[in-house]
């Protein structure tokens, strides 16, 4: 879409020298791989039973989940689903689960999630949570990482598009969610031609430090542009939340030349304890919305959703002193902040240059009133009074930046395929390396916070082309490992990723791997269609729901025989998993059933619901390898016709 875009502007003359360029990068080069040799072979090499260093969270973009892979191995750990539905476990399918896929639309089994976000104290990330965005259906969710779970998912109203999400705040008191598409706000039928001073954005401002209970702190309605991302202030920036914008010309249509106009479109700074102010000192006004909250009950492990109908927002005009606008070349994608906090690092996707904002000098010029212009009561600072530097030949196609700690950013450059090392004191580029090919986002562990692990960074390329065995028209996304411990950049691994990956997160190890939740204790189960032994099981009939509950244990449920069901019935399968040893799950599948198969956990319960369309004897199984028994882990369910008189039967054993 890129090339297209600057087919556009740069006409047929610089599309031949974009070309050239593309064409280049697009080459394997025999450097790269005539660099390897058995010290980056042990570097990467994970032996069996060990473990890897990081955990890296990479979103699994149009898939909807997140995955966790090991660094430097690069292995795939876990796919943790989070916004689609998830066959594999029933995510999404089951009773238990379907509630966190409810929104103001309806239920949503799909979404497009880009940035993954681990929780901060302190600056530093904590491993708590990671939150996530859903792009089109607009919402933020929580995973705990004590058991890799989704356990929270929140809606955002007045939004579109939920691009800028969810960075977090160094003490993880917000996250942010801004839209990508500005719209009508409240939502109206109105021509789309009356975009311009019409349609607004909203920056969403998310309370995100009280698990099971995400909500909206405030919203603020700021001028009709596209949003793109976010990332906090830390240390002498706490407090401040920037935000980039592109479409400041506020086109609505073919946006790659109408909105590629300004030479300069705008970071948003946004002083958010001010913003707290104005909301405290009542300049803020509730608008009616509808917007869902879906949580996972601890004590019974079952969605619940409630609708919320109302919204804080403020009108940026309302609040003096809150907003500034950083002039940014050019259509700004990412915006990053380096680990002391000074440092406003613009990803100007058709700029030539990276432009660095320093915080101090945006400071003095807010003091100086050193504005160039005032859009919608904002006022845009001056951008040679803001600027600490320009980083020269950043590539082509900047897009995001993360730090090591010790004084070096690391920009992907998305047309060039390249990473490019710089210094934050010089601005100079000090490195280069070619990607394969077309990076979008990079990860350092810790990249973005005020600690990062500069040892790895990984590239998320969009693009694979010849790097892996074919796999017919659709290829592998990928990601590449790069040792960054030297003054040199390394090229150690190439692994493939699901989905496509944008953003990530890393992490050290030690900080997840020994909060991980073993069992859920059975003696806290408090579904209410729990069985937590044998004795409790049985089968109730209410009219024509019948529910069955079930238990599992090494090798067999109980009931595994059940008889009186009849055509024309819904069937409710509530299986407890017995066991309390880590490791032991058990799945539940019925012949015929038409959703997927339930996967529980130790000392959880879930809920299968089968409808059988005809008479007969349904088998029903484990579908989990659990024991040198799990093939004798079975049952039989028989089905009678709908006005037969079969009664109600079950048993195991005889
Ligand atoms: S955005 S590269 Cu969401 Cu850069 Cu993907
Ligand atoms: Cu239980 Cu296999």
């Amino acid at each position: 879409m890129l090339k297209q875009h600057l087919t556009s502007i740069l006409g047929v003359a610089g599309l031949v020298v974009l070309g050239i360029f593309m064409a280049t990068s697009c080459q394997k080069t025999q450097s790269v791989t005539a660099g390897f040799g058995t010290d980056t072979a042990s570097q990467v090499y994970v032996a069996p039973g060990e473990y890897d260093e990081f955990y890296a969270f990479m979103s699994g973009g149009f898939s909807g989940q997140v995955t966790v892979h090991g660094l430097p191995s690069g292995r795939l750990l876990k796919m943790v689903p989070v916004f689609s539905q998830h066959a594999e476990n029933g995510w999404g399918y089951n009773e238990e689960t379907k509630g966190m896929l409810e929104t103001s639309y309806g239920f949503v089994p799909w979404d497009d999630s880009h940035h993954p976000e681990l929780s901060m104290t302190n600056g530093v990330p904590d491993g708590r949570w990671l939150f996530i965005n859903a792009n089109n259906t607009p919402r933020v969710a929580r995973i705990s990482l004590s058991t890799f779970e989704t356990d929270e998912i929140l809606e955002i109203p007045n939004s579109a598009g939920n691009h800028g999400s969810p960075f977090i705040t160094p003490d993880s008191k917000y996250l942010v969610a801004s839209t990508r598409f500005s719209v009508p706000i409240p939502q109206a039928d109105m021509s789309i031609e009356e975009y311009e001073g019409n349609f607004k954005g909203t920056l969403t401002f998310v309370r995100a430090d009280e698990p099971g209970d995400m909500r909206i702190a405030f919203q603020l309605i700021v001028p009709g542009f596209n949003y793109d991302l976010a990332h906090s202030g830390k240390g002498p920036s706490d407090g401040w939340m920037f935000f980039t914008s592109y479409n400041t010309e506020q086109a609505s249509t073919l946006l790659e030349i109408n909105a590629s106009q300004n030479d300069k479109d705008f970071i948003a700074a946004v002083n958010y304890r001010r913003a707290e102010e104005c909301v405290a000192n009542g300049a803020s006004r509730q608008m009616d919305a509808r917007y869902m909250h879906n949580h996972i009950n601890p004590a019974t492990r079952i969605a619940e959703s409630e609708l919320q109908t109302s919204v804080t927002v403020l009108d940026a005009g309302a609040c003096s002193d809150m907003i500034y606008f950083l002039p940014t070349p050019k259509s700004p994608h990412g915006v990053d902040v380096d680990p002391t906090g000074q440092f406003i690092v613009g990803g100007g996707k058709l700029a030539t240059v990276i432009p660095v904002h320093s915080f101090d000098k945006m400071i003095a010029a807010i003091e100086a009133e050193n504005f160039d212009d005032v859009v919608e009561g904002i006022p845009v600072l001056n951008y040679e009074a803001i600027v600490a530097g320009e980083v020269q030949n950043p590539g082509l196609g900047p897009l995001h930046t993360e730090f090591d700690g010790r004084g070096y950013a690391y920009t992907t450059a998305f047309i060039s395929s390249e990473v490019v090392k710089w210094s934050l004191e010089t601005f100079e580029v000090v490195d280069r390396i070619p990607v394969y090919y077309s990076v979008g986002h990079l990860m350092i562990p810790g990249g973005d916070s005020q600690q990062p692990w500069g040892k790895y960074l990984v590239a998320m390329n969009k693009i694979t082309k010849d790097r892996y065995l074919p796999t017919g028209p659709e290829l592998a996304h990928s990601a590449q490992l790069i040792d960054i411990s030297g003054d040199k950049m390394r090229m150690v691994l190439d692994f493939p990723t699901m989905g496509e990956p944008h953003y990530a997160q890393g992490i050290a190890a030690e900080v997840i791997m020994d909060q991980q939740v073993k069992i859920f204790p059975l003696e806290e189960n408090e579904h209410p269609w729990a069985a937590k032994s044998e004795a409790e099981t049985g089968v109730e009939r209410r009219g024509n729901e019948v529910h069955i509950k079930m238990t599992s244990i090494r090798s067999h449920f109980a009931p595994d025989n059940i008889e009186g069901i009849k055509v024309g019935d819904k069937v409710y399968i509530h299986v407890t998993n017995l066991e309390q040893d880590w490791d032991t799950p058990h799945g539940l599948a019925v012949l015929g059933q038409n959703t997927a198969e339930v996967l529980m956990m130790p000392g959880e319960t879930k809920t299968l619901v089968w409808e059988p369309k005809a008479p007969g004897v349904y088998p029903f199984y484990c579908t989990d390898f659990c024991s040198a028994l799990h093939q004798e882990m079975q049952g039989y369910i028989r089905v009678s016709p709908s006005d037969a008189i079969t009664p109600l039967a079950f048993h195991t054993g005889n």
